[in-house]
């Protein structure tokens, strides 16, 4: 074990503060080291804490500028980050084989060895080839802290002594399984917390402290859909939510056409008493509203006016075309100028505004058109500054990130803008850490970790 501070760049925007990470294995220019990145809270103030998994080196960024490194034992597979004796700081939980053990993280000091808890045949012996973070500490009923492991013959908990407490069977003879990342983010979503066995047992366990994973996930309303859409019976086509009340939801249908127009259909579906929906009716006239929609993440509603109501963000670029061919020719490295307009929804009119609230023009790099899809790259539809309104952040050239805020639309020039020393190669999260409605959001370099914290 050894333990490792590391310097990291700070830098402070008006909204997002920057902190560097520097990932310890790479080697500028040979493409991104593997690792793994999720957020726990090490120190028990509330707030998750970013944690970066490199190999088999485990490290917690803090706040205030240090990264605190853990090194995990040779064999471990699955791990947690909990506090389980209750003194404010966070334990490592892992399972090596038959072993589970706990390694206090030492955010001052040396760090400490770890501590054999009990011995058990779970089927995480050999579920992983390396260490991967998964939800192993769970509650019980009277708010004891358990184990849980998936065992042959259902997912067995233990106390921290190795006492078996109760065991939930498997449903089917098969056991392979997966279970929950972890992914802590206190007050952002419901306590609920479930272990799912691939089509055997689903438990939900109730687990205050460990809300369900969250994070960067799929567009649902992928692009590949949308144009796929057109082509068939509309009550399948991707749908979102623009408003819903106990008894109906309103749901926009979306396809997107060969000009890059988007169609939308909207749609009244009724729900029963249970929150169940209880028919789906035709949807209502096609609209056509000019480019093509920029989907929104993990079913997040995007709202720019804060009224409750799901508005859309449409892409376009000028003519002359953006046809593949066209673009071919373009020389490699021009930019193109491309167009996002938002149309607020109409609650009175039932209706997304045919006219667009805002308008923002500028120039991106013109292979990000070749990408299948929506050419803005990392781009975050959240709330950023906690208002209540929905804002964008992206990147606007290879190593630049941008955000703008929406005020009563966009401004020409960005709210803020961060420049980085190499290209952002992807986004790991966008994500609520504090609870406060602020998005936070953690990019990819090939060198480095970046964590835009909301201030
Ligand atoms: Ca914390
Ligand atoms: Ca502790
Ligand atoms: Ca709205
Ligand atoms: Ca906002």
């Amino acid at each position: 074990m050894m333990h490792a501070l590391a310097i990291m760049g700070v830098s402070f925007g008006a909204m997002l503060e920057l902190h560097s990470i520097p990932l310890e294995d790479s080697t500028p220019g040979e493409g991104p080291s593997q690792i793994l990145t999720f957020f726990a809270d090490v120190d028990s103030d509330a707030v998750a804490d970013l944690f970066i998994l490199e190999g088999t080196k485990l490290s917690v960024v803090s706040r205030v500028g240090a990264i605190h490194q853990t090194v995990l034992p040779h064999g471990v597979s699955a791990f947690d980050i909990a506090d389980i004796d209750g003194d404010g700081a966070a334990e490592v939980i892992a399972v090596q084989g038959r072993t589970v053990f706990r390694i206090p993280i030492a955010l001052q000091g040396d760090p400490v060895d770890p501590n054999k808890m009990f011995s058990v045949d779970s089927l995480y012996a050999t579920a992983y080839s390396g260490p991967l973070p998964t939800v192993l500490v769970t509650k019980g009923a009277l708010g004891d802290t358990l184990i849980a492991l998936p065992m042959e013959s259902g997912l067995s908990r233990f106390a921290v002594d190795g006492t078996p407490v109760d065991e939930t069977p498997y449903t089917t003879a098969d056991k392979s399984f997966y279970s929950v990342p972890r992914s802590l983010v206190p007050g952002t979503v419901s306590s609920g917390l479930s272990i799912q066995y691939l089509s055997t047992t689903t438990l939900e366990i109730d687990s205050p402290s460990y809300p369900a994973a969250s994070g960067m996930g799929y567009t649902y309303l992928s692009p590949e859909l949308l144009r796929e859409a057109r082509a068939i019976d509309p009550r399948k086509w991707p749908w979102f939510e623009i408003t819903a009340d106990d008894t109906k939801q309103t749901r926009v249908y979306c396809a997107v056409d060969s000009e890059l127009h988007t169609i939308l259909r909207i749609a009244d579906v009724a729900l029963g008493s249970d929150g169940a929906v209880t028919s789906v009716p035709l949807p209502g006239p096609e609209r056509r509203y000019p480019g093509a929609l920029v989907p929104g993440q993990d079913r997040e509603k995007v709202d720019f006016n804060g009224d409750g109501y799901a508005d859309i963000l449409l892409w376009n670029a000028p003519r002359p075309g953006i046809s593949v061919d066209s673009l071919l020719r373009a020389v490699t490295g021009r930019d193109w100028p491309i167009t996002l307009t938002v149309h607020l929804y109409s609650p009175d009119k039932g209706r997304f505004e045919p006219m667009s609230a805002t308008k923002l023009e500028f120039r991106i790099p013109v292979t990000w058109f070749l990408a299948y899809g929506v050419p803005l790259r990392d781009y975050v539809l959240r709330d950023i500054d906690g208002d209540g309104k929905t804002d964008l952040a992206m990147c606007t050239e290879e190593s630049h990130y941008a955000v703008w805020l929406y005020r009563e639309g966009f401004t020409t020039a960005p709210d803020e803008k961060h420049v980085f020393p190499e290209p952002i190669t992807g986004i790991e999260h966008a994500i609520d850490i504090e609870g406060n409605g602020k998005t936070s959001i953690v990019l990819r370099g090939d060198s480095r970790v970046y964590a835009l914290y909301a201030k």
